[in-house]
Parts: C-alpha cells; structure tokens; sequence
C-alpha cells in the first residue's frame, strides 16, 4: 500500500484527525518531511492535505466498486469458455488508469482475460477464461494517468473458473435457451424442436444451425466434378461436433426401410460430410446424427 500525501485539496485538520490518520500510513517517518523537523507532536496547526486513499479523515474511504449489475459482487464465478464482463468505477472521483496485481505479485491476468479501460472513469475485467483456477485480482484505481496519483483502496477481485462441465451440445445450446429453457428436455432436449424447422436439436448442433430460428437444410448438391455419373451433396458440420456420430441412410421410398449408405459413398471430415451418390435411378437420402447428451 503506497499512500501519499498531496496538498491540492483544503481541509482544515486537528491534531485528533492526524493522529487517526498517521495510524492508517503504513511509513510514518513518511509525514516527517511534510510536515517539517518539528516532530510529531506539533500537529495542532491547521494542514491543508488530502489523503490518497482514503479521501477524507473522516474515513470516507474511495472504493471500486462494480457497476454493471445492480447486485456488485467481487466475487464472479465461471466456467471455461464463459465469457464474463466486469466494470468497476471508484466511488468518488473518475479514475484515469488501474493496476492490477494477481496472486504471484504481478500484473498477468489469468489466460482468455482482459483488462480494458478505463473509459470514462469504468475499468472492464472480462473475457472468456481458459484455464481453471481460483484468482485473486487486486485492482488499485487512480485518479491520473500514472500510478503515483491519487488511489482508491485495493479491490480484491476473486475469480473462480471452473472445468466446464457441459457436454459441447450442453453448452452449445446454452449459447441460445435460459437456463429454465435449458432445464426443460421438451425444449432443448436433442430430439426436441422448438422452432419446429424440422431439424431436431441434435441437428441443430451437428449443423451448427439455430436451435431457436427456423434454418433450411444447409449443404450443396451438384453433379461430382470428378465423375459426371455421380452426385454429390455436400454439407458443413460443426467443428464441436466431433464426436457424434454423423451419416446417411438411404431407401427406394420415404415408407420404406432406411438403410446405412455404404462408407465408400460418405467421406466424413471435422467440418463436413459429404454424399456421393448415382445419379441413375432414384433413391431417398437422410442425415442421421446421434450425440452424446
Ligand atoms: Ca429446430
Ligand atoms: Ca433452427
């Protein structure tokens, strides 16, 4: 803690209201040049001082305090790749620059997070974080541009980040339901479809399509460049759908018996699947996906 002593500000100062604050200065012998050779038992004549920190004798100290939420917390708790967002101002004066110090000493925010600002006096601590862990973020606001003016009071900032514990279909769909909606299978279960497009949750997400809007099909189909007798129908998946299992099935009629299409006529990648088929004849094609929940 570094307060300082200014004289930009009048404030007519009893003995009593020094020696309260002399208690608070963690360097005591810091007072001695200011306030000349005398000692410390001269302190009857009015000063004229303001104090960083804590802005006034009376203990109206200066504090951060958050602003983007009508319930401030120092407290914010995350999962990986949850975005947050967390503004501070101080409770008195604009502040023009903060500093941040974490738990090792130094000014490294933890990994995915940032600190911008402040504008217009409101520091952002946010961002999307990518490694677990609990940190302590201790914010120091000032009043100028350099961190020897005026300050507020330490913020101790804790941040807990959490292993993510959704499924990427999980988090996916959190992306777009409440947490009520989340909680409801009929809603965002895989095999519901609440925008009634006809492409399931699951789907939805094998596609990277919106849960809650309409989509039409996605894909391409074109005659194959590398076989004029063929077909292909090509269509992108969601690269964090990886792990589901994505393929066609095929029948001579939409009543009739769907069958897996053959391997040799499906290529499967991480961003897309595509079908190729011949153009003779005529055959019913499906997408089928299944995912783990
Ligand atoms: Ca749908
Ligand atoms: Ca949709």
């Amino acid at each position: 803690m570094n307060y300082r002593i200014a004289y930009d500000r009048a404030v007519n100062v009893t003995a009593s209201g020094l020696a309260m604050v002399a208690q608070r200065l963690p360097l005591v012998k810091n007072l001695t040049p200011i306030f000349g050779g005398t000692g410390g038992s001269h302190f009857a004549a009015p000063l004229a001082v303001t104090f960083v920190g804590t802005h006034a004798l009376s203990g109206q100290s200066i504090m951060l305090q958050q602003t983007n939420t009508s319930e401030p917390t120092d407290v914010i708790e995350v999962e990986i790749g949850e975005a947050f967002q967390w503004e501070f101002k101080a409770t008195r004066y604009n502040i023009s620059s903060f500093g941040i110090v974490n738990d090792n000493g130094t000014d490294q925010l933890p990994a995915g997070v940032v600190a911008i600002g402040p504008q217009s006096g409101i520091g952002t601590i946010g961002g999307i974080p990518e490694e677990p862990g609990t940190f302590t973020l201790t914010i120091t606001g000032y009043r100028g541009n350099n961190q020897r003016s005026s300050q507020t009071l330490p913020l101790d900032l804790t941040l807990i980040v959490k292993d993510s514990v959704g499924s990427p279909f999980k988090i996916f769909m959190s992306d777009h339901f409440t947490a009520e909606e989340l909680a409801n299978p009929a809603i965002t279960g895989p095999t519901a479809d609440p925008d009634l497009d006809g492409i399931d949750n699951a789907m939805e997400f094998v596609l990277d399509l919106n849960p809650s809007a309409f989509d039409a099909m996605p894909g391409t189909i074109g005659v194959d460049s590398n076989n004029p007798q063929m077909l292909r129908y090509e269509i992108p998946l969601n690269g964090l759908a990886t792990a589901a299992t994505v393929g066609f099935e095929e029948s001579a009629s939409l009543e009739g018996q769907w069958q897996p299409t053959l391997g040799e006529f499906v290529e499967r990648t991480d961003t897309m699947i595509v079908l190729t088929a011949p153009l003779a004849g005529k055959k019913f094609y499906r997408l089928k996906v299944t995912i783990e929940e």
